[in-house]
């Protein structure tokens, strides 16, 4: 099994990036922005939940992102790997990944972590939002309340990485398929 974390702060491109990564290698896209948003569209409890912290640019709780990831993994185990986009954000859910992993016999291969200016992930974002519907974009204040949460939260997922040697940095400001091509090349 191979497993890749794409990572990156809000508008770096991990959305966009992971449907040609997926597409590559042959992996699962996991995306909990996605996931989310499915609970939301369905109106599940969990949805109504996640869509009052999503709105104010804050992280949905720990044991509900977990909870959503720890379900497909279980329920693909002939998967050739797995791309987890936008998870893990804190180090408890890395924990958690780690832990998971391991108990399928597979571990986290490469962290491929984003690096885009803030004033460029604020013009995107704001972008986006005019076509998206999405409610967390259409919002200067949200938007930058999501980059606080970034370098409040997320960060230390990168840090808690490079322990284990696994992070690799690709500058996330170019083309789409440039930056696919460094993203390759990370992966080697
Ligand atoms: P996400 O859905 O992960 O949203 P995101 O961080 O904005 O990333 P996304 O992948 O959508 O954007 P991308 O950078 O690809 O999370 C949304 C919310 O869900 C979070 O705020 C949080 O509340 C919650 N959540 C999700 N996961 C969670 C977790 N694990 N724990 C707790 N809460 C969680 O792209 C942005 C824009 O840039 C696009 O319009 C794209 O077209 C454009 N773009 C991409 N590449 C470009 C390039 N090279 N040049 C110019 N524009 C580019």
């Amino acid at each position: 099994m191979f497993n890749i974390i794409l990572f990156g702060p809000p508008g770096s491109g991990k959305g966009t990036q992971s449907e040609n990564l997926v597409k590559k290698y042959g992996l699962i896209h996991l995306s909990t922005g996605d996931l989310l948003r499915a609970q939301i569209t369905q109106q599940t409890p969990l949805g109504l939940e996640a869509k009052t912290l999503m709105d104010k640019g804050e992280l949905v709780p720990d044991h509900v992102v977990i909870g959503m990831i720890d379900d497909v993994v279980s329920s693909n185990p002939e998967a050739k790997g797995f791309l987890f986009d936008g998870f893990p954000r804190t180090v408890a859910q890395a924990e958690a990944l780690d832990q998971l992993l391991e108990s399928k016999n597979a571990k986290v291969d490469i962290l491929l972590s984003l690096v885009v200016p803030e004033d460029e992930l604020v013009k995107r974002l704001l972008n986006r939002g005019k076509t998206s519907g999405r409610t967390d974009d259409q919002n200067e204040s949200i938007v930058a309340d999501r980059i606080k949460e970034y370098h409040k939260k997320t960060t230390a997922v990168a840090d808690y990485y490079k322990k284990f040697d696994k992070v690799n940095e690709i500058v996330g400001v170019g083309s789409v398929d440039e930056i696919f091509e460094a993203l390759q090349k990370a992966i080697g």
